[in-house]
């Protein structure tokens, strides 16, 4: 109990060892409402447990510093409590409840929750599971903690072993869902996730050279060298990373099949959300938040569709928000 201390508080639990972030910092006037999530698992021996610290180390620094988030909005969990922010405790169920408890609470409709599981995870033949210290927890135990959080953008990247598990179920929308494995059963430690971790600050991953790096771009870029990390050593791939961000709980390797339009729009740089205080791109996303919306309510009466009307209905409002997606990227980049 003593170590949620720093957390319920929001006190310093440790020195912060990263620089103040720079630059990206929201307008004046544009309240800054993104929050982010590090959890980094139990690496099981000293050098998975040396991996995972430098990794979740590194993302923290991005999101500081090249994302420019206020280091109280990052809850770092971690086996050790160490971490890049005032926000650190240990990685047990019982911490990420509180936290999302404080996501509750403190996010609004508008908010960015970033969330990314670096780590170890396994698959029983049913569920998935992230390891964490004492009872790990299920993919379903995420969805459950997601719950009636009002963020109406959450991207959840879990990079661990068995990850893919975790797509069907958290996948919903306005969720970005990224895993390192395209199943339950490609079990190996995975290294999508350092891959990941530096997309978001390698300007190579900028595939549309506006100078900022989303979320599709990111994916993109890192799953690509994923599969030329294997390729290298003569290796076949232990992990095929997927993407899902239309709501539909089927993931793509790469941007393609509906996945990737909403991912597109969403960045870690903080110039990607100043213009929330813009009236038109605001009312962009609540229609595209309505459209999200009404693909979950094709999806619910699925039992009672035929197949096609089924297929006609979801490609209709995806068709949609594909093309709501394109005003937006359009209103975006005018000047
Ligand atoms: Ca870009
Ligand atoms: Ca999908």
């Amino acid at each position: 109990m003593a170590l949620l201390g720093p957390l319920l508080l929001g006190i310093p639990a440790r020195d912060v060892s990263c620089a103040d972030g720079v630059g990206g910092t929201p307008r004046e006037g544009a309240p800054d409402s993104r929050f982010a999530v590090i959890v980094r698992g139990l690496g099981g021996d000293p050098t998975f447990d040396r991996e995972f610290a430098a990794w979740a180390e590194r993302l923290c620094q991005i999101l500081r510093e090249r994302g420019g988030f206020r280091p109280e909005a990052i809850f770092v969990l971690a086996p050790d409590s160490q971490g890049c922010s005032p926000n650190t405790a240990r990685a047990t169920a019982e911490s990420l409840r509180r936290v999302f408890e404080r996501l509750r609470a403190e996010s609004t409709e508008e908010s960015l929750i970033v969330i990314v599981l670096i780590g170890h995870g396994s698959f029983d033949g049913e569920r998935g599971y992230f390891h964490v210290v004492g009872p790990d927890l299920s993919a379903e135990d995420f969805g459950a903690l997601l719950q009636g959080v009002k963020a109406h953008r959450i991207v959840f990247v879990n990079t661990a072993s068995a990850s893919g598990a975790f797509l069907p179920v958290l996948s919903g929308p306005g969720r970005i869902v990224i895993t390192a494995t395209r199943s339950g059963h490609e079990r190996q430690a995975t290294v999508f996730a350092s891959y990941f971790i530096e997309a978001l600050a390698d300007a190579r991953a900028d595939a549309n050279k506006d100078g900022r790096i989303s979320f599709t771009e990111a994916f993109t870029f890192a799953a690509r060298m994923t599969a030329e990390h294997y390729a290298r050593q003569g290796l076949l791939a232990t992990e095929h990373p997927l993407l899902d961000d239309n709501g539909d709980g089927v993931g793509h390797p790469e941007a393609t099949g509906g996945d990737g339009e909403v991912a597109r729009t969403v960045y870690v740089e903080a110039s990607g959300d100043l213009d929330m205080g813009d009236e038109e791109v605001r009312a962009l996303l609540r229609e595209r938040d309505a459209l999200l919306r009404k693909i979950e309510e094709v999806k619910a009466r699925k039992a009672e569709m035929r197949p096609e009307e089924y297929e006609r209905e979801l490609e209709r409002w995806l068709v949609e928000l594909a093309k709501l997606t394109e005003r937006l990227a359009a209103r975006r980049n005018k000047p």
